[in-house]
Protein backbone atom coordinates (compact mmCIF):
# COMPACT_ATOMS: atom_id res chain seq x y z
CA UNK A 1 0.00 0.00 0.00
CA UNK A 2 1.30 3.75 -0.62
CA UNK A 3 2.40 5.82 2.06
CA UNK A 4 -0.36 8.03 1.49
CA UNK A 5 -2.98 5.47 1.38
CA UNK A 6 -1.67 4.43 4.75
CA UNK A 7 -1.91 7.98 6.10
CA UNK A 8 -5.39 8.19 4.41
CA UNK A 9 -6.63 4.99 6.36
CA UNK A 10 -4.77 6.38 9.65
CA UNK A 11 -6.72 9.44 9.34
CA UNK A 12 -9.79 7.37 9.29
CA UNK A 13 -9.23 5.43 11.96
CA UNK A 14 -7.66 7.89 14.02
CA UNK A 15 -11.35 10.13 13.57
CA UNK A 16 -13.41 7.55 14.24
CA UNK A 17 -11.80 6.45 17.40
CA UNK A 18 -11.69 10.21 18.61
CA UNK A 19 -15.58 10.15 17.71
CA UNK A 20 -16.20 6.98 19.62
CA UNK A 21 -13.79 8.16 22.87
CA UNK A 22 -16.45 8.22 25.49
CA UNK A 23 -14.49 10.83 27.99
CA UNK A 24 -11.57 13.01 28.02
CA UNK A 25 -9.39 10.00 29.50
CA UNK A 26 -10.40 7.92 26.68
CA UNK A 27 -9.93 10.53 24.20
CA UNK A 28 -6.05 11.31 25.40
CA UNK A 29 -5.21 8.02 25.02
CA UNK A 30 -6.21 8.63 21.05
CA UNK A 31 -4.55 11.61 21.20
CA UNK A 32 -0.73 9.69 22.74
CA UNK A 33 -1.72 6.87 20.43
CA UNK A 34 -1.55 9.13 17.06
CA UNK A 35 0.16 12.35 18.21
CA UNK A 36 2.51 11.37 20.95
CA UNK A 37 6.01 10.86 20.93
CA UNK A 38 5.32 7.00 19.92
CA UNK A 39 2.66 7.74 18.25
CA UNK A 40 1.70 6.30 14.43
CA UNK A 41 1.36 9.61 13.31
CA UNK A 42 4.43 10.89 14.58
CA UNK A 43 6.22 7.88 13.22
CA UNK A 44 5.51 8.89 10.00
CA UNK A 45 6.78 12.32 10.62
CA UNK A 46 10.12 11.49 11.88
CA UNK A 47 10.60 8.54 8.78
CA UNK A 48 9.60 11.60 6.12
CA UNK A 49 13.46 11.23 5.82
CA UNK A 50 13.28 7.65 4.60
CA UNK A 51 10.44 8.70 1.22
CA UNK A 52 12.17 8.33 -1.65
CA UNK A 53 12.79 12.02 -3.31
CA UNK A 54 9.76 12.22 -5.53
CA UNK A 55 6.98 10.81 -2.96
CA UNK A 56 8.25 13.47 -0.62
CA UNK A 57 6.11 16.53 -1.38
CA UNK A 58 2.81 14.61 -1.77
CA UNK A 59 3.29 12.46 1.52
CA UNK A 60 4.84 15.74 3.28
CA UNK A 61 1.63 17.28 2.37
CA UNK A 62 -0.39 14.46 3.47
CA UNK A 63 0.84 13.59 6.65
CA UNK A 64 0.43 17.33 7.51
CA UNK A 65 -3.03 16.87 6.47
CA UNK A 66 -3.39 14.31 8.54
CA UNK A 67 -2.26 16.04 11.28
CA UNK A 68 -4.12 19.22 11.23
CA UNK A 69 -7.56 16.88 10.52
CA UNK A 70 -6.26 14.48 13.62
CA UNK A 71 -5.76 17.81 15.72
CA UNK A 72 -8.89 19.82 14.83
CA UNK A 73 -10.93 16.57 15.75
CA UNK A 74 -9.29 16.04 18.68
CA UNK A 75 -10.09 19.94 19.83
CA UNK A 76 -13.64 19.61 18.95
CA UNK A 77 -14.03 16.20 20.87
CA UNK A 78 -12.07 17.62 23.66
CA UNK A 79 -14.71 20.80 24.30
CA UNK A 80 -17.36 18.22 23.33
CA UNK A 81 -16.83 15.81 26.13
CA UNK A 82 -15.60 18.30 28.33
CA UNK A 83 -19.34 20.68 28.08
CA UNK A 84 -20.95 16.58 28.75
CA UNK A 85 -18.83 16.68 31.60
CA UNK A 86 -19.04 19.43 32.92
CA UNK A 87 -23.04 19.09 32.48
CA UNK A 88 -22.85 15.94 34.17
CA UNK A 89 -20.96 17.77 37.24
CA UNK A 90 -24.06 20.47 37.88
CA UNK A 91 -26.88 17.77 37.54
CA UNK A 92 -24.65 15.89 40.24
CA UNK A 93 -24.34 18.61 42.44
CA UNK A 94 -26.98 21.00 41.68
CA UNK A 95 -29.62 21.94 44.23
CA UNK A 96 -32.93 22.39 42.64
CA UNK A 97 -33.93 25.67 43.89
CA UNK A 98 -37.29 25.11 42.55
CA UNK A 99 -38.01 22.34 44.89
CA UNK A 100 -40.67 23.40 47.65
CA UNK A 101 -39.25 23.84 50.91
CA UNK A 102 -40.31 21.00 53.66
CA UNK A 103 -42.56 22.84 55.85
CA UNK A 104 -41.04 22.49 59.67
CA UNK A 105 -44.01 21.58 62.27
CA UNK A 106 -43.56 24.45 64.79
CA UNK A 107 -43.93 23.29 68.47
CA UNK A 108 -46.06 25.14 71.04
CA UNK A 109 -45.76 25.38 74.73
CA UNK A 110 -47.38 22.31 76.35
CA UNK A 111 -51.15 23.60 77.53
CA UNK A 112 -49.58 22.36 80.87
CA UNK A 113 -47.18 24.66 81.27
CA UNK A 114 -49.32 27.49 79.34
CA UNK A 115 -52.31 27.35 82.26
CA UNK A 116 -49.46 27.25 85.15
CA UNK A 117 -47.85 30.42 84.00
CA UNK A 118 -51.45 31.67 83.50
CA UNK A 119 -51.80 31.15 87.04
CA UNK A 120 -48.38 31.90 88.03
CA UNK A 121 -49.69 35.45 86.23
CA UNK A 122 -52.44 36.28 87.91
CA UNK A 123 -50.56 35.74 91.78
CA UNK A 124 -47.91 37.82 90.51
CA UNK A 125 -50.18 40.86 89.29
CA UNK A 126 -51.17 40.93 93.03
CA UNK A 127 -47.64 41.45 94.34
CA UNK A 128 -46.78 37.72 94.65
CA UNK A 129 -43.34 36.01 94.35
CA UNK A 130 -42.50 32.63 92.98
CA UNK A 131 -41.03 29.96 95.29
CA UNK A 132 -39.78 26.54 94.08
CA UNK A 133 -38.10 23.26 95.94
CA UNK A 134 -36.88 20.02 95.37
CA UNK A 135 -39.35 17.24 93.86
CA UNK A 136 -37.13 14.41 96.41
CA UNK A 137 -38.42 15.49 99.92
CA UNK A 138 -38.02 14.46 103.50
CA UNK A 139 -41.06 13.35 105.54
CA UNK A 140 -40.24 16.12 107.41
CA UNK A 141 -40.83 18.85 105.04
CA UNK A 142 -43.90 16.87 102.74
CA UNK A 143 -45.69 16.21 105.98
CA UNK A 144 -44.68 16.44 109.81
CA UNK A 145 -43.88 20.23 109.43
CA UNK A 146 -47.47 20.25 107.68
CA UNK A 147 -48.82 18.99 110.83
CA UNK A 148 -49.44 15.72 109.24
CA UNK A 149 -50.11 12.79 111.82
CA UNK A 150 -47.65 9.91 111.46
CA UNK A 151 -51.10 7.74 111.04
CA UNK A 152 -52.43 10.14 108.23
CA UNK A 153 -53.13 7.69 105.36
CA UNK A 154 -51.72 9.72 102.82
CA UNK A 155 -48.25 9.02 104.68
CA UNK A 156 -48.65 5.14 104.14
CA UNK A 157 -47.00 3.13 101.31
CA UNK A 158 -50.65 2.40 99.21
CA UNK A 159 -50.15 6.55 98.52
CA UNK A 160 -46.68 7.84 98.39
CA UNK A 161 -43.50 7.32 96.38
CA UNK A 162 -41.21 6.28 99.05
CA UNK A 163 -37.10 6.64 97.75
CA UNK A 164 -35.28 3.72 99.34
CA UNK A 165 -31.95 5.05 101.21
CA UNK A 166 -29.27 3.85 99.36
CA UNK A 167 -27.48 2.52 102.48
CA UNK A 168 -30.46 0.44 102.13
CA UNK A 169 -31.26 1.15 106.21
CA UNK A 170 -34.96 1.91 106.12
CA UNK A 171 -35.98 5.06 108.68
CA UNK A 172 -38.70 4.48 111.18
CA UNK A 173 -41.53 6.98 110.14
CA UNK A 174 -43.26 4.88 107.01
CA UNK A 175 -40.96 2.14 108.32
CA UNK A 176 -39.70 1.94 104.89
CA UNK A 177 -37.95 5.58 104.19
CA UNK A 178 -38.15 9.32 104.87
CA UNK A 179 -37.07 10.65 101.46
CA UNK A 180 -40.60 10.47 99.02
CA UNK A 181 -41.22 11.95 95.92
CA UNK A 182 -43.54 14.68 97.18
CA UNK A 183 -47.08 14.59 97.10
CA UNK A 184 -47.82 18.64 97.48
CA UNK A 185 -45.29 21.36 96.94
CA UNK A 186 -46.26 22.39 100.64
CA UNK A 187 -42.61 21.82 101.31
CA UNK A 188 -41.35 24.23 99.39
CA UNK A 189 -43.29 26.83 101.57
CA UNK A 190 -42.06 25.53 105.02
CA UNK A 191 -38.25 26.28 103.52
CA UNK A 192 -39.39 30.11 102.46
CA UNK A 193 -41.07 30.35 105.75
CA UNK A 194 -38.04 28.87 107.89
CA UNK A 195 -35.54 31.06 105.60
CA UNK A 196 -38.09 34.37 105.88
CA UNK A 197 -39.70 36.83 107.59
CA UNK A 198 -43.62 37.56 107.07
CA UNK A 199 -45.09 39.26 104.97
CA UNK A 200 -44.85 36.15 102.49
CA UNK A 201 -47.23 36.08 99.84
CA UNK A 202 -45.73 32.78 97.35
CA UNK A 203 -46.59 30.52 95.06
CA UNK A 204 -45.23 27.43 94.49
CA UNK A 205 -45.74 25.90 91.25
CA UNK A 206 -44.35 21.99 90.29
CA UNK A 207 -44.82 18.48 89.58
CA UNK A 208 -45.62 16.40 92.49
CA UNK A 209 -46.60 12.36 93.12
CA UNK A 210 -48.69 10.31 94.10
CA UNK A 211 -49.55 6.40 94.24
CA UNK A 212 -52.40 6.51 92.42
CA UNK A 213 -53.28 4.99 89.19
CA UNK A 214 -54.64 7.47 85.72
CA UNK A 215 -58.16 7.54 85.57
CA UNK A 216 -60.46 10.54 84.58
CA UNK A 217 -59.74 12.31 87.46
CA UNK A 218 -56.06 11.29 88.76
CA UNK A 219 -52.82 10.97 87.87
CA UNK A 220 -49.52 9.31 89.36
CA UNK A 221 -47.79 12.77 88.08
CA UNK A 222 -49.25 16.37 88.19
CA UNK A 223 -48.59 19.83 88.98
CA UNK A 224 -49.61 21.83 91.46
CA UNK A 225 -49.88 25.55 92.31
CA UNK A 226 -49.71 26.14 96.17
CA UNK A 227 -50.08 29.68 97.62
CA UNK A 228 -49.07 31.07 100.97
CA UNK A 229 -49.84 34.28 102.73
CA UNK A 230 -48.07 35.41 105.78
CA UNK A 231 -48.40 38.64 107.52
CA UNK A 232 -50.52 40.51 110.31
CA UNK A 233 -54.05 40.41 110.24
CA UNK A 234 -54.85 38.00 107.79
CA UNK A 235 -58.18 36.33 107.79
CA UNK A 236 -60.82 34.35 105.76
CA UNK A 237 -62.01 37.04 104.20
CA UNK A 238 -58.73 37.92 102.18
CA UNK A 239 -58.41 33.76 101.36
CA UNK A 240 -62.28 34.26 100.03
CA UNK A 241 -61.52 37.19 97.84
CA UNK A 242 -58.16 36.59 96.75
CA UNK A 243 -59.49 33.26 95.18
CA UNK A 244 -62.96 34.84 93.82
CA UNK A 245 -60.45 37.16 92.53
CA UNK A 246 -58.19 34.35 91.05
CA UNK A 247 -61.35 32.47 89.61
CA UNK A 248 -62.63 35.51 88.10
CA UNK A 249 -59.55 36.55 86.51
CA UNK A 250 -58.97 32.69 84.84
CA UNK A 251 -62.71 31.82 84.28
CA UNK A 252 -63.99 34.90 83.24
CA UNK A 253 -65.98 37.80 85.25
CA UNK A 254 -69.52 35.93 85.22
CA UNK A 255 -68.38 33.22 87.43
CA UNK A 256 -69.17 32.89 91.26
CA UNK A 257 -67.42 31.02 93.90
CA UNK A 258 -68.01 29.03 97.25
CA UNK A 259 -66.45 27.69 99.51
CA UNK A 260 -67.32 24.58 101.31
CA UNK A 261 -66.18 23.42 105.18
CA UNK A 262 -63.38 20.33 104.19
CA UNK A 263 -60.67 18.96 106.20
CA UNK A 264 -56.62 19.24 105.73
CA UNK A 265 -54.09 18.34 108.93
CA UNK A 266 -52.71 22.28 107.77
CA UNK A 267 -54.92 24.55 107.55
CA UNK A 268 -57.60 25.02 110.53
CA UNK A 269 -60.29 25.98 108.75
CA UNK A 270 -60.23 24.44 105.49
CA UNK A 271 -62.55 24.58 103.02
CA UNK A 272 -63.07 23.33 99.82
CA UNK A 273 -63.40 25.94 96.96
CA UNK A 274 -66.08 25.32 94.05
CA UNK A 275 -66.75 27.62 90.59
CA UNK A 276 -69.95 27.88 89.04
CA UNK A 277 -70.08 25.65 85.93
CA UNK A 278 -69.25 27.59 82.81
CA UNK A 279 -71.71 25.33 80.28
CA UNK A 280 -75.02 25.91 82.66
CA UNK A 281 -73.94 28.89 84.26
CA UNK A 282 -75.03 27.07 87.23
CA UNK A 283 -78.22 25.55 85.82
CA UNK A 284 -76.78 22.48 86.12
CA UNK A 285 -75.62 19.91 83.77
CA UNK A 286 -73.65 16.30 83.09
CA UNK A 287 -70.38 18.71 82.95
CA UNK A 288 -71.05 19.65 86.71
CA UNK A 289 -72.77 16.26 87.10
CA UNK A 290 -75.99 18.53 87.94
CA UNK A 291 -74.75 20.59 90.71
CA UNK A 292 -74.57 23.90 88.95
CA UNK A 293 -70.31 23.71 90.43
CA UNK A 294 -67.12 22.49 89.77
CA UNK A 295 -64.74 21.93 92.56
CA UNK A 296 -61.24 23.58 91.96
CA UNK A 297 -59.03 23.88 94.59
CA UNK A 298 -58.36 23.29 98.51
CA UNK A 299 -57.68 26.03 100.77
CA UNK A 300 -57.60 27.03 104.61
CA UNK A 301 -56.14 28.99 107.49
CA UNK A 302 -52.85 28.26 108.37
CA UNK A 303 -52.88 26.18 111.62
CA UNK A 304 -50.72 27.09 113.95
CA UNK A 305 -49.14 24.66 114.60
CA UNK A 306 -47.26 24.60 111.00
CA UNK A 307 -46.21 28.11 112.33
CA UNK A 308 -44.91 26.72 115.37
CA UNK A 309 -42.82 24.00 113.21
CA UNK A 310 -41.22 26.96 111.67
CA UNK A 311 -40.82 29.51 114.30
CA UNK A 312 -43.33 31.91 113.18
CA UNK A 313 -45.53 33.45 116.11
CA UNK A 314 -48.59 32.49 115.66
CA UNK A 315 -50.15 35.09 117.99
CA UNK A 316 -48.51 37.91 115.89
CA UNK A 317 -49.43 36.48 112.41
CA UNK A 318 -52.28 34.48 110.54
CA UNK A 319 -51.82 33.37 107.36
CA UNK A 320 -53.72 31.25 104.24
CA UNK A 321 -53.05 28.51 101.96
CA UNK A 322 -54.54 27.06 99.06
CA UNK A 323 -53.83 24.43 96.41
CA UNK A 324 -55.14 23.55 93.17
CA UNK A 325 -54.13 20.98 90.48
CA UNK A 326 -53.28 22.71 87.37
CA UNK A 327 -54.29 19.39 84.93
CA UNK A 328 -57.80 19.88 86.49
CA UNK A 329 -57.59 23.37 86.05
CA UNK A 330 -57.04 23.32 82.16
CA UNK A 331 -59.72 20.59 81.64
CA UNK A 332 -62.53 22.78 83.58
CA UNK A 333 -61.17 25.77 82.23
CA UNK A 334 -61.55 24.01 78.35
CA UNK A 335 -64.45 21.17 79.21
CA UNK A 336 -61.72 18.61 78.73
CA UNK A 337 -63.25 15.34 80.35
CA UNK A 338 -60.28 13.34 81.18
CA UNK A 339 -57.02 14.61 82.73
CA UNK A 340 -54.79 11.86 80.79
CA UNK A 341 -56.11 13.47 77.36
CA UNK A 342 -53.31 15.89 78.36
CA UNK A 343 -50.32 13.48 78.66
CA UNK A 344 -51.00 11.43 75.53
CA UNK A 345 -49.12 13.31 73.46
CA UNK A 346 -51.86 12.96 70.45
CA UNK A 347 -51.30 16.49 68.31
CA UNK A 348 -54.95 16.33 67.31
CA UNK A 349 -55.66 17.32 70.56
CA UNK A 350 -52.70 19.25 71.38
CA UNK A 351 -53.14 21.68 68.99
CA UNK A 352 -56.42 23.15 69.75
CA UNK A 353 -54.63 24.96 72.22
C1 LIG B 1 -48.22 25.39 104.20
C2 LIG B 1 -49.41 25.44 104.86
C3 LIG B 1 -50.57 25.08 104.25
C4 LIG B 1 -51.77 24.07 101.01
C5 LIG B 1 -53.15 23.63 100.71
C6 LIG B 1 -54.81 22.51 99.78
C7 LIG B 1 -55.50 23.19 100.73
C8 LIG B 1 -55.45 21.57 98.84
C9 LIG B 1 -55.14 20.11 97.02
C10 LIG B 1 -55.79 20.73 95.85
C11 LIG B 1 -55.87 19.77 94.76
C12 LIG B 1 -54.05 19.28 96.50
O1 LIG B 1 -53.54 19.29 94.00
S1 LIG B 1 -54.48 18.83 94.88
O2 LIG B 1 -54.81 17.46 94.89
N1 LIG B 1 -54.63 21.04 97.95
O3 LIG B 1 -56.62 21.34 98.88
N2 LIG B 1 -53.48 22.75 99.78
S2 LIG B 1 -54.44 24.14 101.59
O4 LIG B 1 -51.70 24.32 102.35
C13 LIG B 1 -50.54 24.68 102.94
C14 LIG B 1 -49.35 24.63 102.27
C15 LIG B 1 -48.18 24.98 102.90
C16 LIG B 1 -46.94 25.75 104.88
Amino acid sequence: MAVVDELLLLKTKALNDIAQAGDSAALEQVRIGVLGKSGTLTGYLRSMGQVPQEQRAQVGKTTNEVRVAVEAALEARKAELAAVELAAQIDASALDITLPGRAQQMGTRHLISRITDEIAEIFLGIGYSVAQGPEVETDYYNFEALNSPPDHPSRGLADTFYVRDLSGEAAAVTGESDVLLRTQTSGVQVRVMEQQKPPIYIIAPGKVYRRDVADPSHLPQFTQIEGLVVDKGITFGDLKGTLDYFCKQMFGQDRKTRVRAHYFPFTEPSAEVDVSCGICKGEGCRFCKGTGWLEIMGCGMVDPNVFGYVGIDAEEYSGFAFGMGVERIACLKYNVPDLRMLLEGDMRFLRQF
